[in-house]
């Protein structure tokens, strides 16, 4: 055991040493450049909130719950100009963590995508938001 400890490069040392760092890193729960949480209720076709206010350039954590008990439900917010690609599915009487840092101020939809056959979308029913970035450095 020794000898195959000793044996080993300083590199691949090097490397384990890197690979364990970002483990330690990117493991789960609150990464270092989150400043804020914030919980979002979706049940009854309906974010609660429903207007989320942060700065440019702010990582905010969005804890998705589902309160309903037998509907999926679903966050999707796509706005290119501000850096956001998110489509987050939640189950019934799950939660789903999901950290955004908008980059461009201005003001973006988002809404549940969930659709049954013949039945309106939940976004026509009432489940769309609004996330309004203020410029960064701002009160
Ligand atoms: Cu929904």
């Amino acid at each position: 055991m020794d000898r195959l400890i000793a044996r080993q490069s300083p590199l691949v040392i090097t490397l384990t040493g890197m690979l364990f760092t970002g483990f330690v890193l990117f493991a789960p729960g609150v990464p270092a450049a989150v400043t804020r949480i914030m919980p979002v209720k979706m049940g009854d076709y309906r974010f609660n909130p429903d207007t989320i206010r942060v700065k440019a350039g702010q990582t905010v954590q969005l804890e998705l719950t589902n309160t309903d008990s037998l509907t999926p439900h679903n966050f999707t917010l796509k706005a290119e100009a501000a850096g956001l690609d998110v489509d987050t599915d939640v189950s019934a009487g799950k939660t789903e963590v999901v950290n955004i840092t908008p980059l461009a101020p201005g003001s973006y939809k988002f809404y549940c995508n969930k659709k049954l056959i013949f039945m309106k979308s939940h976004r026509d029913r009432g489940m769309e938001g609004t996330l309004i970035v203020a410029p960064a450095g701002s009160e």
